[in-house]
């Protein structure tokens, strides 16, 4: 099962959002930011040194920071449970492969 450790009001919403177009099934467990200081609370740092969200576990593997946690679910699940949005993982050494995993531009030829 997956677990989203999903601190409040944090970009750790935008893997809820893929999971959720997915359709996978996971599971919530929510942090409350430090009311002073608006920061992760230590429970964060036991799943994942550095304490940031989002940060996701799948079974025994703990994966953070946002791209390396929306590569994953998508390389690991995209095609079997969403083959409509296969388009989000191109051919691995395309140039859609590029694009799609750096946002880069292709520079105009002057
Ligand atoms: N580059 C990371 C940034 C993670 C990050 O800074 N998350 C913020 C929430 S949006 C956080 O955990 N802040 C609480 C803290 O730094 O203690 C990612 O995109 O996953």
């Amino acid at each position: 099962m997956i677990t989203v450790h999903h601190l409040e009001t944090s970009r750790s919403q935008r893997i809820l959002w893929l999971l959720e177009e997915l359709g996978l099934p996971y599971e919530i467990k929510v942090y409350a930011r430090d009311p002073l200081t608006r920061l992760a609370p230590p429970a964060l740092k036991k799943i994942h040194p550095l304490g940031k969200s989002p940060v996701i576990t799948d079974g025994d593997l703990v994966v953070a920071e946002s791209g390396a946690i929306i590569e994953y679910l998508v390389e690991t699940y995209g095609q079997v449970s969403a083959p409509e949005l296969q388009h989000l993982d191109p051919e691995r050494g395309s140039s859609e492969h590029f694009q799609n995993r750096f946002g880069c531009i292709t520079p105009k030829v002057r």
